[in-house]
């Protein structure tokens, strides 16, 4: 067996449901699926039999590798796995292991507080009376309208469903649960109902450096509508939605989902031989978008890079690949 299939074996075992569950969506939302991430790293840490320093390093690389290759496009899911593996430190397997547990709880809080902070500050775009469009389900962009409710703020929304998934359903529940009136429509209906829209709030997967945002497949054609309307668009995203790499001339990966979230395998059948494609995700270019609202306030688009450069410089790096 080679280092690297000894270190895959010890690390997947305790991750592997998460992966799993990531993979097919069980968990799923960037920031949740960052939090998942951080915690499987923390139960890696705690159920790993590597009794030797160098053996515990390799089984949590590996651990983030599973994590990592399970869904591509939403860049919270490697900035969850760097934040822990950078503070990984200590001269024996106690210290690695407490460090790990430390650097997912802090990490795990702070997406907490971000969101709470930002919500504030996409609740402060909203005004008394507002009628909100939503796309998908974001726990960002739910926050800023969760706030704003708070604020004593009345707020209704039109609920686009959210083809293939759906989840504009969770959005819709969420919103019953702070007593937000409700319309539910489909995607299509999105430009009929953008005149008696006031604000349209998304969240985000990815937002790379020239401020273009990667969100749930749909978006930016809402965007453009929203645009010829003239109806403001909001990007909820907290800061771990920022994409390093971009910085550098990456660009980021558009996921592509299995075709039976489309059609079934009978109705295909039935109309003949067809391709099916998939795009979880789209690209809105950022002169689509009003602002990029994360918990260190708003950001116009094109100026996100700054924020980008502060807090993750131009590094980014692999700290799970094997030495
Ligand atoms: P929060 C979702 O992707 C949606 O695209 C949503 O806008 C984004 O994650 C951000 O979610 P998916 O996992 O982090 O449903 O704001 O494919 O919860």
């Amino acid at each position: 067996m080679t280092e690297r299939e000894r270190a895959d074996r010890e690390g997947v075992s305790a991750v592997e449901e998460t992966a799993e569950a990531i993979a097919t969506m069980e968990i799923r939302g960037a920031a949740t699926i960052a939090a998942a991430a951080a915690e499987a790293l923390t139960t890696q840490a705690r159920e790993t039999d590597a009794d030797d320093p160098e053996a515990f390093r390799r089984s949590m690389r590996a651990a983030a590798r599973r994590l990592r290759e399970t869904r591509p496009t939403a860049v919270s899911l490697p900035n969850a796995l760097r934040y822990v593996l950078r503070r990984m430190e200590g001269r024996n397997v106690d210290a690695l292991r407490r460090s790990v547990i430390d650097a997912s709880g802090t990490f795990v809080a702070q997406l907490d507080r971000a969101r709470e902070d930002l919500g504030r500050v996409g609740a402060n775009r909203l005004a008394d009376g507002d009628t909100v469009m939503t796309h998908c389900h974001s726990t960002d962009a739910l926050a800023c309208i969760e706030a704003a409710v708070e604020q004593g703020k009345a707020i209704e929304a039109v609920v686009k469903e959210t083809r293939p998934r759906n989840q504009g359903h969770i959005t819709a529940e969420q919103l019953r649960e702070v007593d937000v009136p409700v319309t539910l429509i489909v995607d299509s209906a999105a430009r009929r109902y953008l005149d008696g829209v006031d604000h349209v709030v998304v969240g985000a997967d990815s937002i790379a450096a020239d401020g273009g945002v990667i969100n749930k497949i749909g978006t930016s054609g809402l965007a453009v509508n929203a645009r010829e309307r003239g109806v403001p668009i909001m990007t909820a995203a907290q800061t771990i939605k920022l994409h390093p790499e971009t910085l550098t001339g990456h660009t980021v990966a558009i996921e592509m989902r299995s075709e039976s979230e489309v059609i079934t395998e009978s109705t295909r059948e039935s109309i003949g031989p067809i391709n099916v494609e998939n795009p979880a995700f789209d690209v809105t270019p950022p002169r689509y978008m009003d602002a990029i609202v994360t918990e260190h306030g708003q950001f116009p688009p094109e100026s996100i890079v700054t924020l980008m450069r502060e807090l993750f410089g131009e590094g980014h790096g692999e700290p799970w690949a094997e030495p």
